[in-house]
């Protein structure tokens, strides 16, 4: 199993599933071999420090556990001064092989990296290998080295609703997201695999391969005095946005994303199709796909990667960019500095920051993202029938819109006689959205709402060219309060250029992932008699 991140971790939950199944059907042979070494640690305890209290164990040097690196010669890795020796969990570890690569040092760096690991029933699964302990002198030495991968992720926005620290994901709360048609910087959703890498811009390089000109690379001045500056306002979604409400019709694997796993910004850089172009690229190169490769790393040294289909990088109607600049200020160490690609209309995740390389190919990338994740099933498919390869990855994403207030269960007064909606509106693939309804009364009854493409008071002149309308509407209906109603289900639905709408529901479209969740929006609110 390729990189285990913090966007797999959904993989470790199942797989933390498969892994007790294990265990059980293990339990015979495990427990055989738990007590074996029980008793060889006992009887190494009486030998190394003869006291009568039990449990003991025997003191070993980190040279002595760096010599169990393999199967044949055990695996025993070191956490907070303890020693184990976990060479039959190494089968069973949902994260697979990699394991093997804390074999004969300490756990703490990896664990570090994959929080996932930070949880009690974790540490008692490994307290069942427990034999022996580490000497103080390594210990200490240890403690001192094991530094946090996240150490040097930067200072964030304290509004925003963490979903996972390290690594970082967070969405604004929706009040203030539709509080600004430009999100700022600040309250963009932040949604990181890894740790934040730190990038040089100095000698910062930006490999480009496949094309005829033969692999080159450029700087980030070159990238910035070669190539018209473009500018493009885009709105990027998560594929796991409004997971949480696929997580009510039955728990998935995933960050908990409420709805504003999406946000709006102005960015500006090179195009993607000049500097292919710059490279060679010319109708009738061969390549179907353009791979990208992030500068941040797992522990194994595997990037980030993501692609998209040629025809997207080099249309000029794509308007796909090597973005240097958020909303008129320097890439933001979150979003991507100092150089990320934005591919308007088109699944977050394909949008690759920190940018390293470029490469043109007959293939998709190889990437977990890409082939394993990021892509949409049937209800019916479950962790134990599903074939990723079955399915494509997902690229232009489906028509969306959610309420972001009133907030759900907010109390509205029925002597204001009136209720006021706000939320927003977006379709992939560059169409529009033409409509938004909304519903007081659960979907029976609808308004229509008044959408906008600007701050307010200074939306935009004429719409975009059609096929082109990267950003989202937000929108805004006022409507009066239905006489007896003492609760409201409120509801939004949008429509967009080819006429897609909404699901209304969310259980047909339940997947595993929780990915693309898109059904009608729904908030509940009291009406106050005063
Ligand atoms: N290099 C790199 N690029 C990445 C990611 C990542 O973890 N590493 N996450 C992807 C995903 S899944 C999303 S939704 C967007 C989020 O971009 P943002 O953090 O700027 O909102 O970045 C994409 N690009
Ligand atoms: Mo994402």
């Amino acid at each position: 199993m390729p990189g285990q991140s913090g966007g797999q971790c959904h993989t470790h939950a199942s797989a933390w599933r498969h892994m007790l199944a294990g265990l059980f059907l293990g339990a015979g042979a495990m427990l055989s071999y738990g007590l074996y070494h029980r008793q060889q640690a006992e009887q190494a305890a009486t030998t190394v420090q003869p006291v009568r209290e039990v449990p003991t164990f025997p003191v070993y040097s980190q040279e002595e556990v760096a010599k169990h690196r393999t199967l044949a010669d055990g695996v025993w890795v070191t956490y907070k001064g303890g020693v184990y020796d976990i060479t039959d969990f190494v089968a069973v570890h949902p994260g697979g092989d990699k394991i093997l690569l804390a074999a004969g040092g300490a756990l703490e760096p990896f664990w570090a990296l994959y929080a996932v690991h930070n949880q009690e029933h974790v540490l008692e699964i490994l307290s069942g290998y427990k034999v022996g302990e580490l000497s103080p002198e390594d210990s200490a030495q240890q403690a001192a080295s094991s530094t946090d991968p996240y150490s040097s992720d930067p200072p964030r926005h304290p509004a925003l609703r963490v979903n996972s620290q390290k690594p970082f994901n967070a969405e604004p709360p929706s009040e203030i997201l539709s509080d600004n048609y430009i999100t700022p910087n600040a309250f963009f959703f932040k949604r990181n695999h890894l740790p934040v890498p730190k990038v040089d811009p100095d000698t910062y390089r930006l490999e480009i391969q496949g094309l005829p000109k033969g692999p080159m690379s450029l700087s980030l001045a070159e990238l910035k005095s070669k190539f018209p500056k473009h500018t493009v306002t885009a709105t990027l979604q998560c594929a796991g946005n409004r997971r949480s409400e696929i997580n009510q019709v039955k728990p998935v694997k995933g960050l908990n994303w409420g709805i504003a796993a999406i946000s709006n910004a102005t960015w500006a850089g090179a195009r993607l199709r000049d500097v292919l172009i710059h490279a060679g690229y010319e109708p009738g190169v061969k390549g179907k796909h353009v791979q990208f490769e992030g500068l941040d790393r797992d522990v194994t040294g595997t990037t980030y990667g993501a692609s998209i289909p040629v025809g997207k990088a080099v249309s000029e109607e794509g308007d796909v960019l090597l973005a240097y600049e958020m909303n008129g200020e320097e890439l933001p160490a979150d979003h991507g500095f100092p150089v990320r690609v934005v591919v308007p209309g088109t699944v977050g995740a394909r949008n690759v920051k920190w940018l390293g390389k470029i490469a043109l190919s007959e293939e998709e990338s190889s990437s977990h993202w890409q082939q394993n994740d990021y892509k949409g099933f049937s209800p019916s498919t479950d962790w134990d029938t599903v074939d990723f390869k079955s399915a494509p990855a997902i690229q232009e994403l489906p028509v969306q819109s959610a309420i972001t207030q009133p907030a759900e269960g907010s109390v509205v007064e029925r002597s204001q006689e009136e209720v006021t909606i706000k939320g927003y509106a977006w379709s992939g693939g560059g169409r529009e959205v033409v409509r938004v309804d909304v519903s007081l009364d659960g979907g029976r009854t609808w308004h229509v709402a008044e959408l906008r493409s600007g701050e307010k008071g200074q939306e935009a002149a004429a719409s975009p060219p059609p096929g082109r309308a990267w950003a989202w509407k937000l929108w805004e209906v006022t409507a009066p309060l239905p006489p007896a109603a003492q609760e409201l289900e409120i509801v939004c639905k949008a429509v967009d250029s080819s006429y897609n709408v909404q699901p209304d529901t969310v259980a047909p479209i339940w997947n595993l992932r929780g990915v693309l969740s898109n059904a009608w929006h729904r908030v509940r609110v009291k009406v106050s008699e005063d």
